[in-house]
C-alpha cells in the first residue's frame, strides 16, 4: 500500500473512532491532527466542554500513565502537551462565550518549582467562561508573586496549582505568608492538581480542594455567593 492509502482521513471516522484516533494523535504529539480533530467534533455539534474532556483531557490521562511507567519521556510528553495546548486554543474563546454575569476576580498560578500549566490553564479558561475575571501568573510562582497580585488586583479568590508531590507543600508556605501578613481571610483560597486531595487542602488551611476545573468553577461560585450574603 502507498503512504497515501495508509493515511487516515479524520473526517471519515465516526465520532467514537475519531476520539480514539485523537487520543493516539495526542500521544504522538501530532498538533495539526489534534487541531483538525477538534474542529471536526465542533462542526459535528459537540459542545466545547465535551471535546475538551473526552478528546483532550482523557488523551492526556493516557499519556500520563505511560510517562509514569517510563514508556514515554519528557520530550515526547512536551510534544503531547503542545498538541493539547493547540487544541485548547480553539476551545478557549468558545468556552468564554457564555455571556455569564461578572462573578468576581481570581488570581491563579502554578507554585514555585513547578512548570506544569495545562490544568491551571484549563481552570482559567473555565473560570473566564463562567464570568470570573482571571489574572494568570503562569508557572513557578514564589509566594510574593501571589501576595503582590492579590493586593494589586483587589482579587476575591486565590487559586494555586501543583502537579508534583515535591511542590504541593509550597501551597502551605503561601497560605502561611497570607496569615503572617494578616490578610488570609480577605481571600477564598482554592487549590488543585493531580497529587492533591481534600485532606491535604484542609491540612494546609485552604478553603477548598478542587478535583477539576468544573469543581473549581462551582466552588468559586458558592464562595462568592456566600460572600455576597455576608456583606
Ligand atoms: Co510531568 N509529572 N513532570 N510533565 N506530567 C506528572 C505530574 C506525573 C504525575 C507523571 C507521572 O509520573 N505519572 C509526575 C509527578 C509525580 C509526582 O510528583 N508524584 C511528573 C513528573 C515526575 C515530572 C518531572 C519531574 C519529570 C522529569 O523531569 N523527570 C518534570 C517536572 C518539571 C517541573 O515542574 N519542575 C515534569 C515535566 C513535565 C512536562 C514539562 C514534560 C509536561 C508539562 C507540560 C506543561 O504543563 N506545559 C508534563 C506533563 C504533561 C505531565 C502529565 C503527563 C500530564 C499533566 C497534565 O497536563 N494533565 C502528568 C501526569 C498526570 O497528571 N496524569 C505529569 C492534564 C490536566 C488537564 O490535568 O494538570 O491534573 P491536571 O489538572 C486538572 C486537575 O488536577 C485540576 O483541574 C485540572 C483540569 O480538570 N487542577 C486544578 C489543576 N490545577 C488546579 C488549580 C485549581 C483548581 C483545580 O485552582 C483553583
Amino acid at each position: 500500500m502507498s503512504d497515501e492509502e495508509d493515511d487516515i482521513v479524520l473526517s471519515e471516522l465516526s465520532n467514537e473512532e475519531l476520539v480514539q484516533q485523537m487520543h493516539d494523535d495526542l500521544y504522538d504529539g501530532l498538533k495539526d491532527e489534534i487541531l483538525e480533530g477538534v474542529n471536526i467534533l465542533l462542526e459535528r455539534g459537540w459542545a466545547p466542554y465535551k471535546v475538551l474532556t473526552e478528546a483532550l483531557v482523557e488523551g492526556m490521562r493516557i499519556v500520563g500513565i505511560d510517562f509514569r511507567d517510563g514508556i514515554l519521556f519528557v520530550p515526547e510528553v512536551l510534544l503531547a502537551a503542545n498538541a493539547m495546548k493547540a487544541g485548547m486554543g480553539i476551545l478557549k474563546p468558545l468556552l468564554a462565550e457564555t455571556g455569564a454575569p461578572k462573578q468576581g476576580k481570581m488570581v491563579i498560578g502554578t507554585v514555585k518549582g513547578d512548570i506544569h500549566d495545562i490544568g491551571k490553564n484549563l481552570v482559567s479558561m473555565m473560570m473566564e467562561g463562567a464570568g470570573f475575571e482571571v489574572v494568570d501568573l503562569g508557572i513557578n510562582n514564589p509566594a510574593e508573586n501571589y501576595l503582590e497580585a492579590l493586593e494589586k488586583e483587589d482579587a476575591d479568590i486565590l487559586g494555586m496549582s501543583a502537579l508534583l508531590t515535591t511542590t504541593m507543600p509550597y501551597m502551605k508556605v503561601v497560605i502561611d505568608e497570607l496569615k503572617a501578613k494578616g490578610v488570609r481571610d480577605n481571600y477564598v483560597v482554592l487549590v488543585g492538581g493531580a497529587p492533591l486531595n481534600e485532606e491535604f487542602g484542609k491540612a494546609i488551611g485552604a478553603d477548598a480542594y478542587c478535583r477539576d476545573a468544573a469543581v473549581a468553577v462551582e466552588t468559586a461560585k458558592e464562595y462568592m455567593s456566600q460572600r455576597m450574603h455576608n456583606q
